[in-house]
């Protein structure tokens, strides 16, 4: 099966089978490894294996594209035409192409991935960005911003040119920014209405510590997890519950193994659409405008399609039978958030100021 793998691995063309037939080929040369004959067993197929890649044609620019939601999602839609427009666009001289579901790693794998060019572009929410580009940390802060459009005007003026700067230091090229709504809590046991009633509860985090001390916080357990493996940790019982926006919600599936969906609306974080530096400087400068240009239009797409999909996803889990509850006292949640703002703002010099300036925006 190894074997196989390798020759898959270039013989393939570029297709979805040649990505899994990499992910095999990597793991395996990996399992070797571990048993200590990956150089015997393997090496002389991997020359030639080599050789027969270097004799195929150069295809520079056939960009590989991370996205973590499934068909018909907003994100997806929006990705997938973003892809299409920009191989009409450059008369082929880019052709990108969308892998959905994650198929190409978890976030956080991605996220590394892209910024050492292994993949070209992605859309990135900036939870997971976190641990990486530590500047993107404040987007973290639950209740930092007042909505979803004050959360655009933030993103799409000065102070998210300083964030893109901020990516592409480590190696992404921020092409514009994506919705994600606001994220709310849902659980299998209770609707929550107040702190109380988080008390207790096991609670799927994405991948940044912060989440562990705003679930703490409210009086929960956090447990940070890739977003493929909720699901089964709902319906086994290892989580009682995690958190996010209505789309996500619905397409993952959650809301069949929870019964309660409660608008908390604690953290609404920007999600950029992103190209690995190393791809993107390979480009020509016309190039460069074309693609930029294509991916503020999906941006604008994406953001449509987000409000439309939001209401299907809420009337998908309602006729469900979810029950969704507003939730009156949301100062109560934001009190206590303040040690959390107050210990992120000592260990991160300059942020108190920023993030006066994120809630003085209009
Ligand atoms: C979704 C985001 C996606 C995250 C996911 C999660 O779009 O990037 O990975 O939530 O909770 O809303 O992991």
């Amino acid at each position: 099966k190894c074997s196989l793998a390798v020759i898959g691995k270039v013989s393939a063309p570029a297709s979805r089978i040649q990505v899994l037939d990499m992910r095999t080929y990597n793991s395996c040369m990996k399992a070797s490894f571990i048993k200590g004959r990956t150089l015997k067993t393997l090496a002389p197929i991997a020359s030639v294996a080599a050789l027969v890649a270097i004799a195929l044609p150069a295809q520079a620019e056939d960009w590989r594209g991370w996205n973590i939601h499934p068909d018909d999602y907003p994100n997806t839609t929006a990705l997938e035409e973003f892809a299409d427009a920009v191989a009409e666009q450059t008369e082929g001289r880019v052709n990108p192409r969308v892998y959905n579901n994650a198929v190409l790693g978890d976030q956080s794998d991605a996220i590394e991935q892209t910024r050492n060019g292994a993949l070209d572009f992605a859309n990135f929410n900036m939870g997971p960005m976190g641990p990486i580009v530590p500047e993107t940390n404040v987007f973290s802060l639950p209740f930092l911003f007042n909505d979803v459009e004050h959360m655009h005007t933030v993103m799409d003026g000065e102070i998210g040119e300083r964030f893109a700067d901020a990516l592409e230091d480590k190696g992404l090229v921020v092409l514009s920014w994506f919705d994600s709504g606001a994220r709310s809590i849902y659980n299998t046991q209770r609707p929550i209405k107040t702190p109380e009633d988080v008390e207790g509860l096991k609670i799927r985090v994405m991948n940044n510590d912060l989440y562990v001390d705003m679930i703490a916080a409210m009086g929960g357990n956090a447990t940070p997890m890739s977003y493929g493996e909720v699901y089964q940790s709902l319906t086994t019982g290892v989580l009682d519950g995690a958190e996010n926006n209505y789309p996500s919600f619905e397409s993952s599936n959650h809301y069949e193994a929870t019964g309660y969906y409660s608008l908390t609306e604690h953290l609404i974080i920007p999600e950029c659409l992103c190209v690995a530096k190393s791809s993107w400087e390979e480009l020509s400068e016309e190039d460069q405008k074309i693609v930029r240009e294509v991916a503020e239009e999906a941006s604008t797409r994406q953001r449509e399609l987000w409000v439309e999909s939001s209401e299907e996803s809420r009337q998908i889990v309602l006729d469900y039978g979810v029950e969704i509850n507003e939730v009156d006292d949301k100062a109560a949640f934001q009190a206590l958030m303040e040690p959390m703002y107050e210990e992120f703002i000592a260990n991160n010099p300059g942020t108190g100021e920023l993030i006066e300036e994120i809630r003085a925006t209009e």
